[in-house]
């Protein structure tokens, strides 16, 4: 029998629609629709081989448990019991000894269930999530200035009123690939594209700056002090900190600006001149600045000079951060943060503990406080933390220092994963549960414009793997806390979830399935018949005193190093990459670009084993030689075990987000030796022992 089910891509936080054609329960086709809302039917090719992992040969289908070193095959009530004679007594002692790590790859649903079976069903502070990996300098930087944190406050059809689009650090047309479609609409009406990033990319910029590594704020602030020389300061509303934020510019003068960066005076001045001179200038950063020491100060920068200059809530104006994941908005509202309950509530706030306390049914005494942040989670298994359990997330990959991390996860008493592919996470499990993809499961996403869209299950998971949320509430029936999580149904969860988040800063409460399938909101929508808010900074802002307050960053360079490290994406490749490198369709090898005049000097040749080692790792990685690099930098994507987090830092983070400095670490490059270019060996096929 044919059918067609309509449902929203697992990649990235474009949320591009399709429909999935399906013969006999099985997926045999993806087609884009001209009827999205986001993309009007255009895709990437990752979205376009999506199919590719739903029948995977190497899909988890099995519970499998480690017995004597191997992971092996057994019941899922054999797993259970596990669960319990592991978690149990943790959760009736020692709870804050267990911690969970989520994602931003899981649907609103399950992130609100993750949190409150952290909160409510283990009584564990220790939950935090991989977009602290991600957005999380941003939504700081963001939240603090403004008390909300929605990365677009317009809608992304928008951009193509734009009359300057500045993007920073933000690879659009490898990362985000639909966007560009508004740039281009821009472009054709006039505007110019400029691209601040130490390498070339593709796209449509007509300027192109290549500052050092770690200096945005500098531009920023070097911008914000000619605005005010040319009288272009007029701030958006009555803001708090003005004086600070002037003050902190008043000596960065474009040489000092040109110097400190090392960026060319004149394409400075182009950038500044067309900035005055624009009427919606729109600043839009990517993960490039934000994934720094100092990003959340250098977003801070970027929102005070969109802000002072009254760019900032115009309709394709102002300020926007590009959130990267498939669901990194609505995973960073919905309580599977350390510090926060549902509708984006904070956990140390009396009144909203309450809230969710009385919503939940539980003393707000009994609710934890805020807990650990991903990384330092991470550094403390084995320590401070006995048992964690992983849902969406492969950080033995994409955690930075990852030979510490996986040090740190190899040292843990339980390791308990729920996963759809044997990630390397996975491979170093106590337990692995098989979850389910999204084409398995109903649920909802919030993509980068915060727009909430359903997504709609089309099949059943494979073998014996489960809907990672009747995962959840199985986790909690085997520790003894079953109470508060027996939905009969999943729609029985979809309307406690839309219900818990009325009343806070990120309100669904005014949808419901039904409303989905009529047409999509950007949140807030806190009514039934509320329209939904595709505008939502606005005053009176949710900051103390209803006006935003602005923070003066310290405009100091990073010292130089000799050669800075940056990390990031390809467009052939996912995140940690359990996916995409298990995917015919998307084929990529990781390398270490350099630029010619770099390579020259270290005598490394393009194509031959470069020998890598940071703070805490090593690799050796061919050489890609290429002038689309500035000299003294040298770029690793992360999608590979034995890429870049062997060479990042595992402790440098971010004093306000928590945030590590994946963008800006030393490292040092030399060609490597017979016995160090050994190719890493390829990880096989996944074969549990039976
Ligand atoms: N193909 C593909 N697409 C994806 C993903 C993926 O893994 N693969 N992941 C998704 C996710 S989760 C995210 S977060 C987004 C991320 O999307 P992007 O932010 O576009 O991706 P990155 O490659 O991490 O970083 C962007 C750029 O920052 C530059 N950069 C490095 N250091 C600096 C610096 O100091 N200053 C400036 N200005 N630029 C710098 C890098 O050279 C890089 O080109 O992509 C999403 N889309
Ligand atoms: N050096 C460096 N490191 C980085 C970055 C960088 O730019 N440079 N970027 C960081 C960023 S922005 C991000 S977002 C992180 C991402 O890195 P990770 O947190 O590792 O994210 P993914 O690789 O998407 O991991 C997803 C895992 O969950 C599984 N999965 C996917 N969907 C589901 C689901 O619905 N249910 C279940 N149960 N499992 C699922 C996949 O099979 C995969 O194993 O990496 C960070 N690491
Ligand atoms: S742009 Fe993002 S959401 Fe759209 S098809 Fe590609 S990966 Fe999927
Ligand atoms: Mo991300």
């Amino acid at each position: 029998m044919s059918r067609t089910v309509r449902t929203t891509c697992p990649y990235c936080a474009v949320q591009c629609n399709f429909d999935l054609h399906l013969e006999d329960n099985l997926a045999v086709k993806l087609t884009p629709t001209r009827e999205c809302p986001v993309a009007g039917g255009t895709v990437c090719k990752k979205g376009l081989s999506a199919l590719s992992d739903l029948r995977h040969p190497d899909r988890l289908t099995t519970p499998l448990l480690r017995v004597d070193g191997a992971l092996q095959p057994v019941s899922w009530d054999r797993a259970l019991q596990y669960v319990q004679e592991a978690l149990g007594p943790l959760v009736r002692h020692t709870p804050e000894r267990l911690g969970v790590f989520g994602s931003g790859s899981l649907t609103n649903e399950k992130t609100y269930l993750l949190g409150k079976l952290a909160r409510i069903g283990f009584g564990t502070p220790n939950i935090d999530y991989n977009g602290r990996y991600c957005m999380s300098s941003a939504a700081t930087a963001l939240n603090r200035s403004f008390g909300l944190d929605r990365g677009l406050g317009f809608p992304l059809s928008d951009i193509a009123r734009s009359d300057l689009i500045v993007l920073v650090g933000a690879n659009i047309a490898e990362t985000l690939p639909p966007v560009l479609q508004y740039l281009k609409a821009a472009r054709d009406r006039g505007a110019l594209i400029v691209s601040i990033d130490p390498r070339a990319t593709p796209g449509l910029a007509g300027l192109h700056v290549a500052p050092r590594p770690g200096t945005d704020h500098l531009i920023a602030g070097g911008l914000l002090h000619l605005m005010r020389k040319w009288g272009r300061v007029q701030p958006s509303a009555p803001v708090t900190g003005i004086e600070a934020v002037l003050a902190g510019v008043a000596d960065l003068t474009p040489q000092r600006v040109a110097r400190e960066c090392d960026i060319p005076l004149g394409d400075f001045m182009r950038l500044a001149e067309r900035y005055a001179a624009a009427y919606t200038p729109l600043i839009l950063t990517g993960r490039g600045p934000e994934q720094q020491q100092h990003g959340t100060d250098t977003v801070s920068s970027f929102i005070n000079l969109a802000f002072l200059c009254g760019h900032f809530g115009k309709a394709g104006g102002g300020y926007g951060t590009l959130t990267g994941q498939g669901n990194g908005q609505g995973g960073r509202e919905h309580g599977q943060k350390n510090d926060q309950l549902p509708g984006y509530r904070r956990l140390d706030h009396p009144q909203h503990r309450r809230e969710m306390a009385a919503f939940w049914g539980v003393p707000d005494t009994s609710l934890p406080g805020v807990g650990l942040s991903a990384q330092e989670l991470l550094l403390a298994c084995g320590t401070d933390i006995d048992a964690l359990v992983v849902i969406g997330s492969n950080p033995a990959v994409s955690a930075p220092g990852a030979a510490v991390v996986r040090e740190r996860l190899r040292a843990l008493r339980h390791l308990i994963v729920i996963d759809v592919l044997p990630s390397e996470t996975a491979q170093l499990a106590t337990l692995v549960l098989p979850g389910s993809m999204w084409a398995e499961e109903e649920g909802t996403t919030t993509n980068l414009e915060g727009r909430v869209q359903r997504r709609r299950r089309a099949m059943t998971p494979p073998g014996r793997a489960r809907e990672d949320w009747q995962i959840l509430c199985a986790l909690a029936e085997a520790v003894g806390r079953g109470e508060h999580f027996r939905y009969p149904t999943f729609r029985a969860l979809q309307d406690e979830f839309f219900a818990a988040t009325r009343g806070g800063r990120a309100d669904y409460s005014g949808l419901s399935a039904e409303r989905l399938d009529e047409r999509t909101f950007q949140w807030p929508v806190p009514t039934d018949g509320h329209p939904g808010t595709p505008y939502p900074y606005q005053p009176p802002f949710a900051a103390p005193g209803a006006r935003p307050r602005l923070y003066a960053p310290a405009m100091v360079a990073p010292p130089p190093v000799p050669l800075a490290l940056t990390t990031g994406r390809v467009s052939n490749q996912y995140q940690s990459g359990t996916q995409s490198r298990r995917n015919p369709a998307l084929k990529a090898q990781p390398d270490v670009q350099l630029h010619p005049d770099t390579a020259r000097a270290r005598g490394i040749v393009h194509g031959q084993p470069v020998q890598l080692r940071g703070p805490d790792g090593h690799t050796t990685l061919p050489a890609n030689v290429t002038a689309k690099i500035r000299p003294g930098v040298a770029f690793v994507a992360f999608h590979w075990p034995q890429s870049a987090n062997e060479l990042t830092s595992a402790t440098t983070l971010d004093p306000h987000s928590r945030m590590p400095a994946f963008k800006l670490g030393p490292v040092e490059a030399r060609p490597a030796t017979a016995s160090e270019s050994a190719p890493a060996p390829a990880p096989g096929p996944f074969v549990p022992s039976v």
